[in-house]
């Protein structure tokens, strides 16, 4: 008899999914409107979950599941799964770990560029035919800010946080970083103090695991970045103090913010819609094929081993 795994965000590659599908008995969960009536009906039985990063899984859900055996996260934020708790019942937790680095730390480049050269402005510039009207030098957009040699501070410096490093010393970037402490294999210069990270950054760009679930970046870290400064989040939105970010913004006490993730996804501060000064993606950082494909085989894999018996791939429960 083929496992039964509760499914509780989609899968994007068919690939995946049909390897999925052949290899266990797939419960979509996500795509139920009333999910007590399918959790009382399948929970009993199922011994495997699949899950997104972001959204990790309750406890309430995990105790509906009493013989579930691995919560395989495609994603390698684990911060939305009760790690303690899984270990206490013996449920091993995984995530695609390394997967997804060379994608994340390409995204927050790709947003830094974006918002220094004010790439989405001049975009909506040029499509809304404002262009013609007053053609370059003329045109009302103002110049941009010089994204090589700019002063980055990295926020966390583990796989993504040293890729984006890599990315940003090949544009002459400076480059310091704050950790939970220095890292030896890392040759950047390491500062203890956030704010004094911020205060010496151009741009502060946040690769930091969410585990504490505090939020790192309030109004001192914002001031001490200051009005030439700008924020990336790759990370979690929850990192940020999202009301401070909003408030520093609106009185110009940062230069501008360009952000994947967010506190309460899918929803956005509305406030930030027409700010040109920030650059908004919908959690977008690891949505390539590749990539994907990638986490889903690192998905399957850790399914597998779990039911054949083996600590599973990616685990990190221990
Ligand atoms: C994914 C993420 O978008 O890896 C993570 O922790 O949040 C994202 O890369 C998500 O997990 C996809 O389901």
């Amino acid at each position: 008899m083929k496992p039964e795994v509760l499914q509780l965000s989609p899968i994007l590659i068919p690939q995946i999914r049909e390897r999925l599908e052949e290899l266990f008995v797939i419960r979509p969960y996500y795509q139920q409107a009333d999910k007590a009536a399918y959790l009382a009906e399948h929970g009993a039985n199922i011994r495997g979950v699949i899950t997104g990063g972001h959204t990790g899984i309750t406890r309430e859900v995990l105790a509906k599941l009493p013989r579930v055996e691995v919560v395989a996260v495609n994603g390698v934020g684990t911060d939305a799964v009760d790690l303690a708790y899984c270990r206490d019942l013996g449920i091993h937790v995984t995530a695609t770990i390394g997967a997804l680095t060379d994608d994340v730390a390409d995204l927050a480049m790709g947003l830094l560029i974006s918002v220094c050269r004010g790439l989405c402005t001049s975009d909506r510039y040029v499509r809304s035919g404002q262009w013609p009207q007053s053609p370059t030098p003329l045109a009302p957009l103002p110049l941009a800010r010089q994204v090589s040699g700019m002063r980055i501070g990295i926020v966390g410096m583990g796989r993504v946080g040293r890729a984006v490093a890599t990315r940003a010393a090949a544009f002459g970037c400076p480059i310091r970083y704050t950790d939970l402490q220095a890292i030896d294999a890392v040759e950047h210069t390491y500062v203890a103090d956030l704010i004094e990270l911020a205060r010496s950054s151009d741009a502060l760009i946040l690769a930091a695991a969410a585990d504490g679930g505090k939020a790192i970046i309030d109004a001192q870290v914002l001031d001490a970045l200051g009005p030439e400064g700008y924020l990336v989040n790759v990370a979690r939105g929850k990192l940020v103090n999202e009301d401070d970010l909003v408030a520093a913004l609106k009185a110009g006490r940062i230069a501008g913010a360009a952000l994947d993730v967010f506190v309460d996804e899918p929803h956005v501060p509305e406030t930030l819609f027409d700010d040109e000064r920030v650059v908004l993606q919908p959690h977008r950082a690891s949505a390539t094929v590749q990539t994907r494909t990638r986490m889903g085989e690192m998905v399957i894999a850790s399914l597998l081993d779990t039911f054949a018996g083996k600590k599973p791939v990616g685990c990190v429960t221990g």
